[in-house]
């Protein structure tokens, strides 16, 4: 299976943390989305020019970092399962997936751009942001009291759509007077799996990232 990705964005480290929590190997095919070149050849094997996309086999495609793991769920009985089978349980994890990407992701992001300079500075666009950020956080307060991970004793889909997020939002949406946000985000960071991502991705976002 090829995984096209880009070790800096959120979405890719989505699905590179279901790969590694199941132990599924694939085919890495680096996209390099800040040169044109590369978005263009990219667009080539997908139009919507997005990463992560998987392209399991000639026959197949598979956009959106969701339905990535919802295919490997199917594809790879056996795996340790991050959508539980529970129907009712299987209902919360997504809801908690669907909320992290468009509540939490989307708006972190861009209070992260403001404040690098990658997006012009926008008031009405960093206040929504924030509302939408303190709203996910509440959300998260409260789960997080019930388990060690967002839909409970099991690490997740939601886990994996979170936690690369976190990283991020540490520089733009602080989450240091959530103590259970606070311990959540050191139990993540010790995960082997996201240990592999981030030792993919964070020397490449020193580089980049503004130092002050
Ligand atoms: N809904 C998509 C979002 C993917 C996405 O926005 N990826 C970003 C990187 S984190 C991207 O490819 N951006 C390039 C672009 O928009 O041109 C998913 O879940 O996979």
């Amino acid at each position: 299976m090829k995984l096209y990705y880009s070790p800096l964005s959120t979405y890719s480290q989505k699905a590179l943390l279901a790969f590694y929590e199941k132990g599924v190997s694939f085919e890495p095919q680096l996209v390099n989305l800040m040169s044109p070149e590369g978005k263009a050849a990219f667009e080539k094997i997908n139009p919507i020019g997005k990463v992560p996309f998987l392209k399991p086999n000639d026959a197949w495609q598979v956009p959106e970092s969701t339905s990535i793991i919802e295919y490997l769920e199917d594809k790879c009985p056996g795996t340790p399962r991050l959508i539980p089978e529970d129907r009712e349980q299987a209902r919360f994890v997504r809801f908690m997936d669907r909320m992290t990407d468009l509540y939490y992701n989307e708006p972190a992001v861009e209070l992260l751009f403001q404040k690098i300079g990658f997006r012009p500075k926008d008031e009405a666009k960093a206040e929504k942001a924030k509302k939408y950020v303190a709203i996910t956080y509440g959300y998260w307060d409260q789960a997080l009291a019930r388990g060690p991970w967002l839909c409970g004793a099991n690490f997740s889909m939601a886990d994996c759509a979170a936690i690369p997020v976190m990283y991020y939002a540490q520089m733009s949406a602080p989450f240091a007077d959530h103590p259970n946000i606070v311990a959540y985000w050191k139990r993540a960071s010790e995960r082997p799996s996201y240990q592999k991502v981030k030792a993919e991705f964070e020397p490449i976002w020193k580089d980049l990232a503004p130092k002050s």
